[in-house]
């Protein structure tokens, strides 16, 4: 009877003790399940990369980057990858992303090679007021289109988007060049676009200094815009506040200070005669009396 007692108290433990690892488990499988989720979501986010801009030499939009004059050595340099969907990237094109500030102009450099560049290439710069992961949603578009790469015959175009298509703006402001190195099928984009401007209305974005604002990076092969966006990823730029400090040259210090002198020298002359006249006058009004 002790046997039986025994026996079954040993099975009641060993019920209750898998009973109590089942639970933790299940706990475990859980917090790795939770943990594999929020890895999921922030891999989704991750394409975004924020970068607080500094201001630096001005760069030339010419489609080549210029070594000998050190022309974009001020600029944030990056790799960044451009991916065929932001909500799950994968497989990116790593490109150069270089971006630098100059007084109220923005420059931005994108350099890639590719195994073999379409005829209709282009790069474009997308903004917005807040933030997406679909190109259709931004507002402005600054693009650079090749009409045939190897001839190097390029369009800088500004265009906006309107309920998910792109529509050529009235006037075009800003400016992009791109040039491709044939022999290392390297190809170099630059832009430049106005900080704070409002001149191209409801065509463009205003992008405001002393916040992080959206620009999306851009990469296809055709001219079809709506639907043929192939490549992308966000970056958010922090554009600072330009104070404008006029430099005066040390002529212009020279001819200022001779200036003054000569008119003060003018004037003691011109009081001296007057008051000489007073004194004049003085002496005939005594005479005559
Ligand atoms: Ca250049
Ligand atoms: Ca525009």
């Amino acid at each position: 009877m002790e046997k039986i007692s025994n026996l079954l108290g040993s099975v009641y433990w060993k019920v209750k003790r898998s009973r109590k690892l089942n639970i933790i488990s299940f706990a475990i499988l859980s917090l790795i399940s939770l943990s594999f989720l929020i890895n999921c979501l922030s891999l989704a986010q991750s394409a975004e990369i924020e970068i607080f801009l500094d201001f630096g030499k001005e760069p030339t939009v010419d489609g080549y980057i210029d070594r000998t004059a050190d022309e974009w050595d001020d600029a944030n340099k990056q790799k960044i990858f451009l991916y065929q969907n932001l909500s799950a990237p994968e497989n990116g094109l790593e490109i150069d992303l270089w971006i630098v500030q100059h007084e109220f102009f923005l420059y931005i450099a994108v350099s890639f090679e590719l195994v073999e560049h379409q005829s209709n290439e282009f790069v474009g710069i997308l903004t917005a007021e807040s933030e997406s992961l679909d190109p259709l949603d931004y507002e402005d578009a600054k693009i650079v289109q090749f009409l045939n790469i190897t001839e190097g015959n390029f369009e800088y175009r500004d265009y906006f988007i309107n309920e998910s298509k792109f529509f050529a703006d009235s006037q075009v402001n800003g400016a992009g060049a791109s040039h491709l190195e044939i022999d290392s099928d390297r190809v170099v984009y630059e832009f430049q676009l106005a900080i704070e401007s409002s001149d191209g209305g409801d065509e463009d974005t205003r992008i405001e200094a002393g916040i992080y604002s959206p620009f999306m990076i851009i990469f296809g092969e055709s001219q079809n815009y709506d639907e043929d966006i192939m490549l992308m990823n966000v970056i958010s730029l922090f554009v600072q506040f330009y104070a404008y400090n006029p430099i005066i040259s040390i002529e212009q210090i020279i001819f200022i200070t001779l200036a003054s002198v000569i008119f003060s020298l003018i004037g003691s002359f011109y009081g001296y005669y007057i008051f000489q006249i007073i004194k004049l006058k003085e002496k005939i009004k005594k005479i005559r009396r």
